[in-house]
Parts: structure tokens; sequence; C-alpha cells
């Protein structure tokens, strides 16, 4: 087995950051040591295959991003990231671990859904990965499929309050699988917006000629995010399943989320970086029109981007900081413009939903450590510890400690990135939602399992070297 000692760094964690040498031995983390220890005697550096010089620099344990979609299929084409460029440009980005969504569409097997997705992924992913699953047809069959899900490794599956006639489920349908989770011990995540009232404005808006992608925001009001939020927190509680929100925008969806958690409910909330940094009137951009142009569709995702004016920026950051949001991801899905995005040209609600951020979600996260937004350690919390911990992989993965996998990033604080399409961008789309985005600081090595998979601007991972990661359930109830 090979040896590594990363030397000189600072060990940061979800609870505290000290001077500290790590050994890693093979896939492992075998010790954490005082700085220039000796072991049994040994000079370790002399000792061990590779030293890593972490000199003023940050060591952390590797990112996990719980919310992605490789490969989607969404609007009549599919997300343009497969799992070996969604996963090659994770790792560039500090990401070590990812879990993904396997789909099962209404009038499909749950178990065939799940058995495409590991087809998709075996072999083709430079990072570990697991799945979630999407239950897009609740009736009898997916419902006993379910239980089922843990013995797999999957202990979390998604339904959608929106998109009716893609992925919908009713309330009737949300109770019975919310029934079976709590029997379970399985993980509902929601995409809580009431989509039956957002295709009636959105239809509404492109009677009167409102076609650009700007009108996509307009037309998933933030009134139908809270009002599915509380609609899914009052479900959980009648039924005792708990309850994990995802990419929460609204800052009345915030609300609804701390009152549940205020209230005792095993209730969580995940955003993403879209819905810290960039706002409805940036998708206007540079435009001249009065409703934007087409550019826009670059940042048209579900949920939506949110008016500056309204303070749901300010109030997310804030929730990071009290426990009210306990989760970032990126829920990448990417489309490129070419022959993706501009399939809902003159009509905005035939535009792929998505934005791709894989592979910067650490970086932007750390410039809330820079701005005095969150703290050092609150970062490695979000981008790491909670993640392992939401979906049952803390141990292995999440933390820095012996026994762990020896998943780890070298993170120079001093360091510079600069975001866009060639610039840093391995992601497999046309453009960047994060064009122009500078960042303080650096991804400089990314360690996965034990190999060094990205070195000073060098990417030298390998397609097929991620592992499925069998998760447990999760380990952040209370
Ligand atoms: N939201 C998106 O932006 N894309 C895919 C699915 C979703 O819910
Ligand atoms: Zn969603
Ligand atoms: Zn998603």
């Amino acid at each position: 087995m090979a040896t590594t000692l990363l030397t000189g760094g600072t060990v940061v964690s979800a609870t505290g950051r000290t001077a500290a040498d790590v050994l890693l031995d093979g896939e492992t983390i075998a010790a954490v040591l005082a700085p220039g220890s000796t072991l049994l005697g040994h000079d370790l550096a002399a000792s061990v295959d590779t030293v890593i010089d972490a000199t003023g620099k940050y060591v952390i344990p590797g990112g996990i991003d719980a919310h992605t979609h490789m490969q989607l299929p969404f609007g009549g084409t599919s997300a343009s990231d497969t799992f070996e460029t969604g996963t090659r440009a994770a790792a560039w980005g500090g990401t070590t671990t990812m879990v993904d969504f396997a789909v099962q569409r209404a009038g499909e097997r749950v178990q065939d859904g799940l058995a495409h997705w590991h087809e998709l992924a075996a072999g083709n992913c430079a990072i570990d990965y697991g799945f979630h699953q999407i239950v897009g047809g609740v009736d009898a069959d997916s419902l006993a499929a379910l239980p089922g899900l843990i013995d797999e490794g999957i202990s979390s599956f998604k339904m959608f309050m929106a998109y009716p006639g893609v992925f919908y489920a009713d309330d009737a349908q949300i109770l019975r699988a919310m029934q079976v989770a709590a029997d379970t011990g399985l993980l509902t995540m929601m995409h809580a917006e009431n989509g039956p009232v957002i295709d009636v404005l959105a239809e509404q808006l492109i009677e009167k000629g409102k076609t650009s992608p700007y009108f996509h925001g307009v037309a998933r009001a933030w009134q139908m995010e809270e009002e599915a939020t509380h609609r899914a927190i009052m479900l959980s509680h009648l039924t005792g399943a708990p309850l994990y929100v995802v990419h929460v925008s609204a800052k009345q969806a915030v609300e609804q989320l701390a009152w549940a958690r205020d209230n005792g409910q095993n209730v969580f909330g995940e955003t993403c970086p879209q819905y810290l940094y960039l706002s409805l009137e940036d998708q206007l951009g540079a435009s001249s029109e009065e409703w934007g142009d087409f550019e826009g569709a670059k940042w048209v995702c579900s949920t939506p981007l949110r008016s500056k004016h309204e303070g749901h920026q300010h109030h997310m950051w804030q929730a990071l900081r009290t426990n009210d949001i306990q989760m970032v991801s990126t829920d990448h899905c990417p489309f490129c413009m070419k022959d993706q995005k501009t399939l809902g040209q003159g009509d905005f609600r035939a535009i792929p939903n998505g934005i791709g951020s894989v592979e910067h979600r650490l970086d932007l996260m750390y410039q809330g450590v820079v701005t005095g937004q969150i703290t050092l350690e609150r970062w490695v919390e979000l981008t790491s510890t909670t993640p392992a911990r939401m979906f049952g992989m803390y141990g292995k993965k999440g933390v820095i400690a012996p026994g762990a996998d020896a998943d780890i990033v070298v993170y120079d604080p001093s360091g510079h990135t600069s975001i866009g399409v060639g610039k840093t961008h391995h992601m497999n789309m046309d453009h960047s939602a994060w064009e122009g985005y500078e960042i303080d600081g650096h991804v400089d090595t990314v360690i996965s399992r034990g190999k060094v998979v990205v070195d000073d601007g060098a990417y030298l991972g390998t397609k097929g070297d991620g592992r499925f990661v069998k998760r447990g359930l999760s380990q952040y109830l209370i």
C-alpha cells in the first residue's frame, strides 16, 4: 500500500482547526499527528512514499456534493455532463464524493431506473458516488419497492410537488410515500414548489407575449415555494417521516423550515450557491430589452433565482450561520446553450432547467469565509461533514480521522481562481453561469481514496477510479 504524508498544513474540521500532519496508508487515513511527529522512532517524512507539503494551506475533508444530475433526461434533452465529465469536473473543484439521482418515471419500475443509473455510472466516475432515488411515479409498485432501496445503499428518495405530467406527485401520493419512509427510516427529499399553480401562471404569461427566460422566475413565485414547503412540512409532521427540502431559494421557505425545526421536527433544508450569489435581475444581463434577452436562459433553474430586492440572499446566508439551512449542494444540472437551452426560444417553458456548478461549490462557498458570512469550520461542515452525516456516510466520508477514507483537499487561501470558459471550466457546457467570478482561494491538491487526482493544475485521475458508496440511514436526525 502506498503511503503519503501531508505536512505543515492546518487541518480544518467542522469543529476546529489545528496544525497537524496527516498520514495516509493506501486508501485510508492512518493518523493525524502533531507537526513533525515521528512514529515508533521513524522519521515519517523519510519513510513514506510521497510527501505533500501543505505549508500555509488548509487540509480539509474532500467535498461532498449531495445533489447532482448527470445525464438527467429533462425537457426533451439530457443534462450535458456524463458521469465521466461531471465527476472529473467535480474533482477539479475539490469534490471527492457526489450523490446523484437515479430516475424512475411513472409506469417504470424503481428497480429498473436504479439499474439504469448504475449502468451509466459504473466504470466512468473519477470520484466516489452514491445515488438517491427519484420517484417520478408513486403507485403501488413503486411504493412496494422503496424499502428495498435501503439494502441497495440508497437511503433517500426525492419527490416533486412541481412538474405536473412529468415527475409530479400529488398530496395523496406524497402521504403514502412518506408513510413508507416513516416506517423504514428512508429520508424523503422534496422539490417544494406548487407545480399546478406555477403552470397556470406560466401559461398566462406566455398568452401575454411574455416569453423570455426572465419570466420563468416570475411564474415560479416565492409564494408557491413557501406554500409547498409548508405543505410538505405538515405531511412530514402527520406521518413522522423526516423531510429534506432541496434547493431552497425563497426566504419565506426558510422561515417555514425554521418554524418546523423550532417545533422539534426532523426537517432540513438545502440551498445552492446560485441562491446565495445570483439573482433574477442578473438574469436580465446587459440586455437593452425590457425583459432581458435569451442569454437569461443560462440562469433558468428551478427553484428559480429570486429578486435581489426581496432580501432572499441576505436571509439565506444568515440561515447558514444559524443552521436553519444545513446543506449547500449544487443541483448541478448542466445544459448547453446550443441545441439545449435554445429549445425554449420563444417560450421559456421549454428551456431545460438547470445550472452547472459542480466544479465551483467549494470555491464559491469559501468566498463566504473571505467575506465573513461563515467561519472556516462552517465551510467544512457545509461542504463535507453535514452532507456525510445527512446521507449516512459519516465516518468513512466527511472527516479527517483515522479509519476514514483518504479523501482530502489541500486548499490555498492565498491562491486565486478565475472562473469561466477557457479558464477553470471542465464541465461539459458551452457557457458558465459563473463566468467572470474571481475567487480568493484555490484548490491545489485533491486526493480521492489515497490517490492524488488533481495537483498543481494537472488532472491525474482516471475514469473508473470512483466507486459506488453504499449509504446508511441519515446520521443527522434529532
Ligand atoms: N431543478 C433544476 O433546475 N433542474 C433539474 C430539476 C430541478 O428540480
Ligand atoms: Zn428539484
Ligand atoms: Zn435537482
